[in-house]
């Protein structure tokens, strides 16, 4: 998301009636804190095998996030039907098959759906791995291509979607480029699942699953939801015999990337998890007081995370949990977390730091965690198994994260001689 001077208005009237301080800035006023072992249990048994960290503490760390921090997601329910709404296969110029796919919420065939926009490499002989996530916009806003349906859902602003809007994000989806890498690109609106206000989890995938009055402090909110939403994007996608489902890497931006996270820690299916400066309740730990805090997004976004998050309102240090923690939920499959210099907001040096600290896990299923003991030099990446990097620049998604995406998963995602 840009932070538009519209947005941060809103945001700053939300703060001042959370009465918050000012954000830290100020590295030497971080106060000093202690993160939760990942591998010691809730009973204080030390975890020195795999199994152990499989059977017992993976579960155990994975229901801590789902009851304090994003809330529990109803399951999967039952086979959902699939509408192949158009298929062409001269797209990009002859370089890309282009199809889009209807996800159908609820038996009804004129009912609650999520539209997933696919391109994948035309001149592939076998399935191809591929990429998928959210967008903020709407398909359309990926590409300008009038033939992508115009997203009909509500938008961010209140007015829907125009014309004028198609490709209005092509910057951050350079689909010619991946394609020309081999891999297939899909994507879905995150507004189609849940849209991003507080209306009391009426509307979005919230509303069908559950009444509002069986709602529960450790009930899903909004990033549960889109995470639940990329999850049936991946069920389509095994059924699609162009992609190769066992190679099928999750990323998001920003609020998004929070969610890709959270994605990958709760399904495992997953093959690789990208988080694009998700900031605080993503990659940033929370107990280091640097930027947005617990408190600040609770009060700015009350529908992001479960009613037991507030909980932790100033009051980071009694979480059980930190964000290190989910990033070794992702253990033992790649993961590569990216910051922004100029992205202060969700503190670099705390994505890094949970990037890093997820490390025991990593190294005791048996890989080579990260590959570097201080954040790296600007623009240097790092490209072990938990990858990182902090490139030049704002917060948003730019050619530099992409290629580094794909260099990153043709290391750690593609059989070799695909
Ligand atoms: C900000 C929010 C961040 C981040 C961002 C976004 O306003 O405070 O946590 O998620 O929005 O999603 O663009």
């Amino acid at each position: 998301m840009k932070r538009t001077a519209a947005a941060i208005a809103v945001s700053t009237t939300l703060w001042a009636a959370c009465e918050c301080p000012a954000a830290n800035y100020d590295e030497s006023k971080v106060p000093k804190y202690t993160l939760p072992d990942p591998l010691v249990c809730a009973d204080g048994s030390k975890v020195t095998d795999a199994d152990t960290w499989r059977n017992k503490r993976r579960p155990e760390i994975l229901k801590l996030f789902e009851t304090h921090v994003y809330g529990r997601s109803q399951p999967a329910g039952k086979r959902r039907d699939y509408e192949i709404t158009s298929i062409d296969k001269s797209a990009l110029g002859g370089k890309a098959i282009r199809k889009q796919v209807s996800i159908l919420f609820t038996e009804k065939k004129d009912g609650p759906r999520m539209h997933l926009l696919i391109y994948l490499p035309a001149a592939a002989k076998k399935p191809v791995p591929a990429f998928v996530g959210l967008n903020f916009r709407g398909n359309h806003s990926i590409q300008n291509d009038p033939d992508i349906k115009l997203s009909t859902a509500w938008q961010r602003g209140g007015k829907p979607a125009t014309e004028q809007s198609r490709g209005s994000a092509a910057s951050r989806w350079p689909v010619d480029k991946i394609v020309a890498r081999g891999y297939a690109i899909a994507t879905a609106y995150y507004g189609d699942i849940d849209p991003d206000f507080h209306d009391g989890f009426k509307n979005g995938v919230h509303g069908l699953h559950e009444n509002i009055q069986d709602r529960k402090n450790d009930s899903w909110g909004s990033i549960a939801a889109w995470a639940w939403g990329l999850s049936r994007a991946l069920d389509y996608l095994e059924t699609d015999s162009q992609i190769d489902h066992q190679r099928v890497a999750v990323l998001g931006h920003s609020r998004l990337g929070k969610t890709s996270l959270w994605a990958g820690a709760s399904d495992q299916r997953f093959a690789l998890v990208i988080s694009n400066n998700s900031g605080c309740g993503g990659a940033a730990l929370n107990r280091r007081a640097f930027g947005e805090t617990v408190k600040r997004i609770n009060t700015s976004f009350p529908h992001w995370f479960c009613d037991n998050f507030k909980k932790f309102n100033d009051n980071e240090a009694a979480l059980p949990v930190d964000q290190h923690m989910l990033i070794a939920l992702i253990a033992p499959r790649p993961v590569y977390v990216a910051s922004a210099v100029e992205d202060r907001w969700a503190d670099p040096r705390g994505e890094f730091l949970a990037a890093k600290n997820a490390g025991s896990v990593y190294r005791l299923l048996g890989t080579d965690a990260m590959a570097a003991e201080e954040m790296p030099e600007i623009n240097k990446r790092v490209l072990s198994t938990i990858g990182y990097h902090i490139r030049q620049g704002k917060h948003d998604v730019t050619d530099f994260d992409w290629q580094t995406y794909m260099d990153f998963a043709d290391k750690h995602m593609v059989t070799p001689g695909r």
